[in-house]
């Protein structure tokens, strides 16, 4: 079986990031480590949640897991709440990426134009440092931009994506897949490119956008990709997946989109 470790935040209320991550890859057959970097009452996007920073806790437990010999197919960043926890996630990869491990990282920081609530803007430089030593970086169209040093626009069609993409891969990233990008008229989905190509791909665009998506997405590319999928396969892979859940998911997604219903579905896709 594949392990893969995941570093980012548990919100306790309010699905995304670890509580996200755990049971989609668990459901895609995959091993999943946790490295949690904080753990908060609620996400971001809830008023003032309550938190308890965990740096010093996941800078011990990446010693004891040395100590251990632990190793792993997959390393996963998510959402960090300052370039102090940018350190943490290069000291794991530095400390457990071997040969055959692929390293993900999702820029998981902005969205709509904007930082999410309680982020520093230095964390978008240490981030993007971040995505630079990543096999593959998966930002959405805002965090691209920020990432670039470009103004944040709306459109988000294939030659905003291309060129977005190409400013990423100039800046040093392997390969990008950004996502949120309009790849076709009244289609949402994934734009890819590594500099010797590019593929994109995507699902009919539902009327509305749900809180936590981007972590969703990010787990199924991940889980798809240690599986052997091409980045493509694993894009539209996870896009259909995404659609699925927001599909089964109530007025106010901020509890998170209903994606356990469709667990057993993206389980029969890995088989
Ligand atoms: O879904 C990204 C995310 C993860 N973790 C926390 C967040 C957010 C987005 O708002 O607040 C704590």
């Amino acid at each position: 079986m594949k392990r893969i470790v995941t570093l980012q935040d548990l919100s306790c209320l309010g699905k995304c990031s670890l509580t996200v991550m755990l049971p989609t890859l668990s459901a895609m057959g995959i091993e999943c480590s946790l490295l949690p970097t904080a753990v908060l009452s609620t996400h971001t996007a809830f008023p003032a949640p309550a938190v308890l920073g965990l740096t010093d806790f996941a800078f011990r437990t990446l010693e004891h897991w040395k100590t251990i010999g632990a190793g792993f197919d997959g390393i996963l960043t998510g959402y960090l709440s300052g370039p102090e926890q940018v350190a943490l996630a290069q000291a794991l990869t530095q400390d457990f990426a071997e040969s055959g491990t692929v390293v993900i990282t999702d820029p998981a920081m902005a969205d709509h134009g904007r930082l999410y609530g309680g982020l520093s803007p230095e964390l978008v430089p240490a981030m993007a440092k971040l995505c630079r030593r990543a096999d593959l970086c998966l930002p959405n169209l805002t965090e691209a931009a920020l990432m670039a040093g470009l103004p944040c626009r709306e459109e988000a069609d294939l030659n905003r994506c291309r060129y977005l993409g190409e400013r990423l891969l100039e800046m040093g990233c392997r390969a990008v897949m950004l996502t949120g990008a309009e790849t076709g008229p009244g289609q949402i989905g994934w734009y890819y490119t590594d500099g010797a190509g590019e593929a994109f791909g995507g699902v009919e665009k539902l009327p509305r956008s749900c809180h936590g998506t981007g972590d969703l997405f990010a787990a199924v590319v991940s889980g798809g990709i240690l599986l052997g999928m091409e980045p493509g396969k694993a894009g539209q892979l996870a896009s259909e997946f995404v659609a699925r859940a927001i599909g089964g998911t109530g007025a106010d997604s901020r509890w998170g989109v209903a994606f356990e219903k469709e667990l057993p579905w993206l389980a029969q896709q890995c088989r």
